[in-house]
């Protein structure tokens, strides 16, 4: 396995696991951690073995933002010029496995906006998410504004990006932040629990799902309702389809094909 310094990788079963580990930063962002997060996203989706990711942090942080030690000494022509850091975090957006972001302590900043790049987030009762770049003369950088809003809708977008408050766990909830809240300690094995019944799937049904919710965000309802269509009768192709059919009538477990 690769050496990492900023993260741990593990599986578990068919489910690959990144753990975000820069305890000195809170999992503050930098530059060194997105890369192995990019790298270690690459193998898994490269992993024939693995069927679904899920990433994560501490109990005290998922991440405490992009890292403003960093930031600091950057100019304008520098972020420009580097497209900061959009190429590198974007690997997130770009994985056809699905990702669950498991969340526990601070998802602050790019921290929040990695979280919602994963496709679904399950939290503890512990975590707090918050877009605080306000308080640091910036704006929101890779996804607060769009992801965020897209998400939780413009009041409550608005009152993240404009106060930088933080909002708890049952709150994010309650906007559809996140999928579900479980209790602090039971973050990893509930997570598990979804990942592993995704893992378990029809590799191309869970694929083509997961593009065809994706197609909400980038099209029209009628564009998204067609795309949708011609995938649901393009999983008719598969074997997997057949035997999940006859399973369901023969009253037994599926034995997927692809997996
Ligand atoms: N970057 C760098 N270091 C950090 C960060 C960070 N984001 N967050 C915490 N740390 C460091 C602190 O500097 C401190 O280090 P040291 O011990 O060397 O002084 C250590 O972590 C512990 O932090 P605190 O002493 O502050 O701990 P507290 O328990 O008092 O507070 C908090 C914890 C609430 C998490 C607090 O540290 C905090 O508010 N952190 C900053 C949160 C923040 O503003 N995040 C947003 C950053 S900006 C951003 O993410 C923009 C993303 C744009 C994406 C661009 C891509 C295109």
């Amino acid at each position: 396995a690769a050496a990492y310094e900023n993260i741990q990788v593990e599986t578990d079963g068919a489910v690959g696991i990144i753990r975000l580990d820069r305890p000195k930063a809170y999992n503050a962002l930098n530059a060194a951690l997105v890369d192995e997060v990019g790298h270690a996203l690459r193998a898994f989706e490269a992993d024939d073995t693995v069927g679904c990711m899920v990433l994560t942090g501490s109990e005290k942080a998922f991440a405490a933002g992009a890292d403003i030690k960093e930031m600091q000494e950057k100019s304008y022509a520098d972020v420009q010029r580097e497209d900061f850091i959009t190429d590198d975090w974007e690997v997130l957006t770009h994985c056809r496995k699905p990702v669950i972001a498991a969340v526990a302590g601070f998802a602050l900043g790019g921290g929040c906006e990695f979280a919602l790049m994963c496709d679904m987030i399950i939290a503890a009762d512990t975590a707090q998410f918050g877009q605080p770049e306000v308080q640091l003369g910036i704006i929101p950088g890779a996804g607060g504004t769009q992801r965020l809003t897209r998400s939780v809708g413009k009041s409550m977008a608005m009152y993240m990006c404009l106060t930088g408050d933080k909002i708890d766990a049952q709150t994010a909830l309650q906007a559809g932040l996140v999928a579900k809240v479980v209790p602090a300690d039971d973050l990893m094995e509930e997570t598990l629990k979804a990942a592993q019944k995704i893992a378990g799937l029809s590799r191309p049904v869970v694929a083509t799902c997961k593009e065809a919710v994706n197609r909400a965000y980038e099209t029209t309802l009628s564009e998204g309702v067609l795309f949708e269509r011609r995938a649901f009768h393009g999983t008719f192709a598969l074997e997997d389809r057949s035997e999940g059919m006859q399973a369901f009538i023969e009253k037994r477990k599926p034995e997927w094909k692809h997996r």
